[in-house]
């Protein structure tokens, strides 16, 4: 299959993450693209394209203007109020300290988008997000154009980024853009599987009350792993949505034999929706040596998961998202995607 790739996405560069009680370099950092293009080289998987520009308006139809305007010019504001390094949120508005007024300060204001606070704004980090999101819209154009399947290696991550918040390495949602993107352009049903450790919540919020994008989750139990406050298992969607959200939370540990069995019945729950079109929100940080995660899946298994996506029969995108065993992360993100051709051929 093709993949969509740009360089820009070197332009998110953080040089700090707040990580247990201290500063660490970025888990989500630039070599992670790099490898995974590297070893899309050297397997022949496919041709490697350069995304289009779609502008803005894919992205504005599921974030909110002021959320977009904000990551455009925070870095800017920043360093106009004279702050040092990258920009970080400190203060939220929390469960008892919440109101409809979005601060004009930068401190506050970053404060208010923020979900969480390991993740910085640094200069370029817009910019950067701006061409995931392409990467992403880009791919989904090739599969609804009549390829049937099409990576886009996207960098940042976008699954935990909701309509009005940033956070775990997120910015603007990837996955999220390319599904209401895809029903814009034909698509009657979008089916979206986000396989990364971590619960998508953003695509979760953005699609909570829709019954035309069904949004399945197989991820570390929110009890025990970020994002910590959403991704449980009674999370099943709201109003016109009510029975189109599907969380499958699990314990540390989880080996694949047991994660196997969740995919198969989100995939059998995909079947019965019958969508046309197929997102999948790929993150490798299941991997059992990833850092950050307590899943403990094999590099072999990245191919049987593969294969089994395509049984589907579906067009199928792949968004990247997470993935932090940077070693491995190339290898395990293609084994995905050869299965998913061997099986489709
Ligand atoms: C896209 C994506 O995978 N984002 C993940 C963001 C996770 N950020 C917080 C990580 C906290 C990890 N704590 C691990 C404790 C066990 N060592
Ligand atoms: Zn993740």
């Amino acid at each position: 299959m093709k993949t969509v790739y740009t360089d820009k996405h070197k332009l998110r560069d953080a040089k700090i993450e707040i990580h247990e009680g201290g500063l660490v370099a970025p888990f989500e950092c630039p070599r992670r693209a790099e490898i995974i293009l590297e070893r899309i080289m050297e397997t022949g998987l496919g041709e490697v394209v350069a995304p289009d520009d779609f502008g803005l308006d894919p992205v504005l139809a599921v974030h909110d203007a002021g959320f977009v305007e904000f990551l455009r010019t925070c870095a800017d504001e920043w360093a106009a109020a004279g702050f040092g390094g990258e920009a970080i949120a400190n203060c939220w508005p929390t469960r008892t300290m919440n109101s409809p007024h979005i601060p004009r300060f930068i401190e506050g204001k970053i404060g208010y988008y923020a979900l969480a606070c390991e993740t910085t704004i640094s200069v370029g980090t817009y910019e950067a997000a701006v061409a995931s999101k392409d990467v992403a819209l880009t791919a989904t154009a090739l599969v609804m154009n009549g390829e049937r399947a099409a990576f886009g290696l996207c960098r940042p991550p976008g699954h935990h980024a909701a309509s009005d918040q940033f956070g775990g390495y997120c910015f603007l949602n990837n996955a999220a853009i390319a599904a209401q993107y895809a029903r814009d352009t034909g698509a009657q049903r979008v089916a979206l599987i986000d396989l990364d450790f971590h619960h998508g919540n953003g695509t979760q919020q953005i699609f909570y009350d829709r019954d035309d994008v069904l949004f399945l989750s197989i991820h570390g139990d929110p009890m025990d792993a970020f994002p910590h406050f959403l991704g449980h298992a009674d999370e099943t969607g709201t109003g016109a949505g009510q029975g189109f959200n599907v969380n499958y939370p699990l314990p540390p540990d989880t080996p694949y034999a047991v994660w196997k069995e969740c995919l198969d019945q989100a995939l059998a729950r995909i079947a019965d929706y019958a969508p046309d079109l197929l997102i999948v929100s790929l993150g490798l940080d299941t991997y059992e040596h990833d850092p950050i995660s307590f899943f403990k899946l094999q590099s072999e298994d990245y191919t049987d998961c593969g294969r089994t996506l395509a049984g589907l029969g579906l067009p199928t995108v792949f968004v990247l998202e997470g993935g932090y065993a940077v070693e491995e992360v190339g290898v395990n993100t293609v084994n995905v995607l050869q299965g998913f051709d061997e099986a489709a051929s």
